[in-house]
């Protein structure tokens, strides 16, 4: 199946036509697309980078146990091919699961997708992933089905995907090349043996790859996860990119390796480092010539809920849904208006996107710039309570979302009685390492000067202005202002 380009990026364009956003941020995301892949990835936040501003998913622990090791992962916690390492969700049965569901579904009508993602590999517990997905398709209609999976299993399991109306598969390929794949696993367990080392890696690909061939003939929409391991697959990763593309995968996700010694994982334990955020844009642009490219990934848990990137999990524990009433055939009228409304304003601002940028010069500098938002696509989040950014990359040619940062502690939320405000300002600065400019909806006197001090350029002006827009308009405001003179290079060298 060729499948039409969604998140590429966009032509370099020095004539200042707006070719812009990459991961189809906005403008013609989805227009492009044949009907039947737009509606299976208009209200997907990790299918759709548009959807992502606007619909939620969840997913529910179902899934325990796990038929493969992985360097990256310490078995305490959830899978790290879809979550965070150093996170543990709390595992239910297909029962309580769809009770959260329900649940979740009707005090959040922009739930939209329903994952399984662990804590182990959904597909090593069958039993459990598909009577959850059985009750699900029959008894919650207007949700859509996800699942990751390392993929081990995957062949054996498409049929019963097919079954269940699951539109979306991701599968974890960090390597096509067994040698490559005998540094990130050590072991598999497979057919009631524990294998080991190339052999072990060599069966693992086999898998991966006739899942992949096989869910694409069956029009199933395939998603692939890569770690970016430096030193082990980051070169190789462009391979991978170009035969899963090849295969008819849809979207290629590469996230960061998490690395840390106090997960207790192989690789935490051994020092081998994590890529740097120019590391990883530089693999993504490099993949991006031959792949559609999702660069809005959060790493989320196996039980997160909400918008991506935003957690409402402990709203919905075990006996929190207990005490709830749940009306769901009332909710599904709720949830129709609520995704015919979003549906309207994507399809909008598909047609009315940014407006082109004009002609400042041929070419220019390029900037990066963090927006704190909390959804909408707009610039509404307060400095001090931003959890993470959205970074984008503003040029003549226009704008293209390029990634998130994460920020560990809001700078609200640090105790400045014990100057934990100030370290935590110090590590959101170094956390906007290379951006211009950071646009949100208000920021203190005292985060504004250490910003400026850092040559970052905090900006309130653009308040519940749409994202793109707002970058663009800044862009130009500090170009005439003659404040923009780094090009993209020297930026992602310091960043
Ligand atoms: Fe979940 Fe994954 Fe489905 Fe999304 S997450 S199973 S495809 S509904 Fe999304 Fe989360 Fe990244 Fe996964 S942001 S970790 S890509
Ligand atoms: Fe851990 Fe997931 Fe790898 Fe299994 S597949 S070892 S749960 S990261």
């Amino acid at each position: 199946m060729d499948l039409p380009v969604l998140f590429n990026d966009p032509p370099a364009s020095p004539s200042g036509g707006c070719a812009a956003n990459s991961c189809g941020s906005s403008d013609d995301q989805l227009g492009h697309l044949p009907e039947a892949i737009r509606d299976k990835v208009f209200n997907h936040p990790c299918y759709s980078e548009d959807a992502h501003h606007y619909f939620a998913r969840m997913h529910v622990a179902v899934a325990p146990a796990c038929n493969i090791q992985c360097h990256y992962c310490n078995r305490k916690y959830d899978c790290a091919n879809e979550s965070r390492p150093g996170v543990v969700s709390e595992v239910l049965s297909p029962e309580q699961a769809v009770k959260k569901v329900k649940a979740v579904a009707a005090a959040i009508p922009q739930m939209s997708v329903l994952g399984i993602a662990g804590p182990g590999d959904p597909l090593a517990n069958p039993q459990r992933t598909f009577d959850t997905f059985r009750m699900l398709s029959e008894q919650t209609p207007d949700i859509k089905l996800c699942v990751s999976t390392n993929g081990l299993s995957l062949p054996e399991s498409v049929e019963e995907l097919s079954k269940h109306n699951i539109d979306h598969v991701t599968i974890t390929i960090n390597c096509v090349d067994p040698e490559v794949g005998a540094k990130i696993y050590p072991w598999i367990f497979w057919q009631n043996r524990r294998i080991r080392g190339i052999e072990a890696a060599r069966i693992l690909i086999e898998q991966q790859q006739r899942g992949l061939e096989m869910l694409v003939e069956r029009g199933i929409l395939v998603k692939v996860n890569s770690v970016l391991i430096p030193g082990v697959n980051d070169e190789h990763l462009k391979e991978v990119s170009r035969i899963v593309k090849e295969k008819g995968a849809f979207l290629h996700n590469v996230m960061p390796l998490i690395a840390e010694a106090e997960h207790g994982t192989f690789y935490g334990l051994t020092g081998q480092r994590e890529p740097s955020h120019a590391e990883l844009q530089a693999l993504q642009d490099a993949c991006a010539g031959d792949m559609n490219m999702m660069r809005h990934c959060r790493q989320c848990r196996a039980d997160a809920v909400g918008l991506l990137g935003e957690d409402r999990g402990a709203e919905f524990t075990l006996d929190k849904i207990d005490a709830m009433e749940i009306d769901y055939a009332a909710a599904m009228e709720t949830r129709a208006r609520v995704h015919a409304d979003i549906a309207e304003e994507l399809a909008q601002r598909r047609q009315h996107g940014p407006a082109p940028v004009p002609i400042l010069q041929a070419s220019g500098p390029t900037a990066l710039m963090a927006v704190a938002t909390k959804g909408g696509g707009l610039v509404n989040e307060h400095f001090g309570h931003a959890r993470e950014f959205l970074i984008y990359e503003a040029s003549p040619a226009g704008v293209r979302f390029i990634g998130h940062r994460r920020v560990e502690t809001p700078y609200c939320e640090g105790d400045s009685s014990c100057g934990e405000g100030e370290s935590a300002l110090a590590k959101i600065i170094d956390a906007l390492e290379g951006c211009r400019a950071v646009l949100c909806a208000k920021v203190g006197y005292e985060p504004w000067s250490a910003l400026e001090n850092a040559g970052i350029q905090p900006n309130g002006e653009h308040a519940l202005e749409p994202i793109e827009e707002a970058v663009l308009a800044l862009y130009q405001e500090l170009l005439e202002a003659g404040k923009l003179t780094d090009d993209v290079a020297q930026q992602r060298q310091s960043a």
